[in-house]
Order: structure tokens, then sequence, then C-alpha cells
């Protein structure tokens, strides 16, 4: 069945009607990474210290949407790599995103959207219980917490959790396919095998906590939210949902833009960096 499932995904990507440019016939995404975690896996109530007490575990999830009769088992999660054109073209920004990654931001996670809601039906449709959090009523983001902005799902989480990745030091996961790439979940009372954690810890992927070196996302960022001791979220909020947005929004026909100009033209950028 895992092997279905990520069949169904990856075809998903590459069929549907949503995961190509408006004005072009190119793809948003590169072919989806897909990993299983059970859902009692100790790391998501471990989350509730991580993170916070509100960060929901898959059953709770399960509970608040399905009521008394909901059950998780397995969370599957997906990484959607943005491709190289796009990557590329953001490369060569010193202020405001690319027309490429603002409709990726904006068109791509609209297609994500869509990604949650068909394998939600995929799986009613074989008999299973299915819910994506993100679109679970229960679903918050808060924008004081002890860490700062955070939300009762974190998607990032999810797949680090299924073996997909580690943090960094801007806090983006780093994938086998890179830094660049959107990502979601569904959480479902069917039984995977989980796919297993290789990293030695949390954030092994990133050159600046494995080695001490690089730290190139740093100088990356137009409005100094980055740091060695981290990411102002607060500062990378302001820039990407306002002035981003302000500047570039609607000559690029978006309603959100992203940045990301700190997971372009850094190391960890399409790959897992090796040592430098
Ligand atoms: C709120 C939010 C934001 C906030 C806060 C981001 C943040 N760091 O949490 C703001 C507005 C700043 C933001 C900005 C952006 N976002 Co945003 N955002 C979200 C949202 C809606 C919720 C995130 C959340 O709940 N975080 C929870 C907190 C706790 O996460 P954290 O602080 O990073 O977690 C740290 C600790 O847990 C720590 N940690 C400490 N000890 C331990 C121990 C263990 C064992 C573990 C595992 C971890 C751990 O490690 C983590 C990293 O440092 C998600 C969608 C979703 N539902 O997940 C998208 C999401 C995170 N955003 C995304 C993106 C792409 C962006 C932008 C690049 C904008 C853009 N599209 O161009 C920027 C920059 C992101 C960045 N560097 O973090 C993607 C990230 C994909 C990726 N490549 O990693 C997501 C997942 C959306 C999606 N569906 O793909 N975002
Ligand atoms: S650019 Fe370097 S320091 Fe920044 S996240 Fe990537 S590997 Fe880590
Ligand atoms: S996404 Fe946020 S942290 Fe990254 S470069 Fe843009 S403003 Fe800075």
């Amino acid at each position: 069945m895992e092997e279905q499932i990520r069949a169904e995904i990856i075809r998903f990507v590459r069929e549907s009607p949503l995961s190509r440019f408006p004005d072009s016939s190119e793809p948003y995404f590169d072919e989806p990474l897909v990993g299983f975690v059970a859902a009692d896996d100790h790391l998501f109530t471990d989350y509730k210290n991580i993170i916070g007490d509100f960060h929901q575990t898959p059953q709770e999830v399960m509970e608040r949407t399905l009521g008394a009769a909901g059950r998780a088992a397995s969370v599957i999660s997906w990484i959607l790599p943005i491709t190289k054109a796009t990557r590329e073209s953001n490369r060569r920004e010193e202020q405001y995103p690319s027309r490429a990654w603002a409709q990726t931001r904006f068109f791509g996670e609209q297609m994500n959207g869509a990604m949650r809601r068909h394998l939600v039906a995929w799986l009613e449709e074989r008999g299973q219980q299915a819910v994506a959090p993100q679109f679970a009523a229960s679903w918050q983001e808060f924008a004081e917490t002890p860490v700062g902005i955070a939300s009762t799902w974190s998607e990032r989480h999810a797949a680090y959790a299924a073996g997909l990745g580690t943090f960094s030091l801007n806090d983006a996961l780093i994938t086998p396919k890179g830094i660049s790439h959107r990502c979601g979940s569904v959480i479902t009372d069917l039984a995977l095998k989980p796919s297993g954690r290789a990293y030695p810890d949390h954030r092994h992927n990133c050159l600046y906590f494995r080695n001490g070196s690089c730290g190139l996302c740093i100088s990356r960022c137009p409005v100094g939210a980055l740091s060695r001791e981290g990411h102002d979220k607060s500062a990378c909020r302001t820039y990407v949902y306002k002035t981003a947005v302000e500047a570039v929004a609607e000559s690029f026909g978006v309603a959100q833009t992203g940045c990301g100009l700190c997971q372009t033209r850094v190391p960890c950028e399409g790959g897992i960096p090796g040592n430098r």
C-alpha cells in the first residue's frame, strides 16, 4: 500500500492541471518525495514540549475532526521540490522574490491544497479515515508563543518525523531534494510501514550545525531576519506578508509572493550539502 500511495501522489502532481504555470506548460514542482510515520511515534508527543502543548498529535487532529470514532494510525508526508528553473530565477534576485517563485508560492500552494484533498478522497474511497491537518477546523496559527510564530500542525515537523529531511539555521527543512520546496501531509487510520529516520540529529543536513561552516543564508536575507542565532520570524513575516506583497504581488498576478531568497543561491538549495 505504501508504494500505491507514493505512486498516486507522484501521479497527481505530474498530471494535475493545477501543477503548471498559468502562462506556460512548465511545472511548479519536480517529482515529490513521500514518507510515512506511525501516528504514535514518540516525536508527536515530544512536539508538545519542543513546540508547545497547542501542537496537536495525529490522534488529537482525528478526534477533533471526526469525533470519538476518529483514529490515527499513520501520517503520510510529501515534499514538493521547486524546479531548478524557478530556483535559478530566485538566485538572481537580491530584494524581492522572482515572478516564478511568487507564482509557485501562490498557485503551487493551491496545487498542494488540491493534493491534500485528493489524497483524503482517495483514502476515503478505499474505506479509510483521512484528514489533512492543514485544512482541519481545529488548525490555528499563533503569532506569539514561546517559540515565536507557530501553528497547531507543522508540516515540516511531520516531514521530519517521516524521515524526509532535517531542520536548518533558517528553520527550513533540508531534504535530499534541497531546502527549496513546499510540503504537506495527511493523517489516516491505515497502518503503513514507517520510512524511518536516517539522520543522526534534527539539524544534521545544515552545514552550520554539522561542522560550523556556511551560514550563507544569513547574507541572502534582505531584512536581516537571519543570524547565527537563527531566524527572526516576526521580521520575516512582515517582509513576506507585507513588504514583498505590496511591492510585487500585483505585477506578478498573485495575492501572496513568499520570498525564499534564503532558500536559493545557497549550498542546500537543491540537495543535502556535502562537508565544506
Ligand atoms: C507560520 C509559518 C511561517 C512563519 C514562521 C515560520 C516558522 N519557522 O515556523 C513565517 C511567516 C516567518 C513563515 C515564513 C516562510 N515560510 Co512559512 N509557514 C508557516 C506555517 C503556516 C506554520 C509553521 C509552524 O507551525 N511552525 C512551527 C514552528 C515551531 O516551527 P520552527 O520554529 O521552525 O521549528 C523549530 C523547532 O521545532 C526546532 N527544534 C528545536 N528542537 C528540536 C528537536 C527536534 C527533535 C525537532 C524535530 C525540532 C526541534 O527546529 C525547528 C527549526 O529551527 C507553515 C505551514 C505548516 N502548517 O506547517 C508554513 C511553511 C513552514 N512555510 C514555508 C515557506 C516556504 C516559507 C517561506 C520560505 C516563504 C516562501 N514561501 O517563500 C518563509 C521562510 C520560512 C523559514 N525560514 O522558516 C513552507 C516551508 C517549506 C520548507 N522549505 O521548509 C511551509 C511548510 C509551508 C508549506 N506548506 O510548504 N512561515
Ligand atoms: S545556507 Fe548553509 S547555513 Fe543556511 S541552511 Fe543552508 S546549509 Fe545551513
Ligand atoms: S524568507 Fe524570510 S528569512 Fe528568508 S530571506 Fe526572505 S525574509 Fe529573510
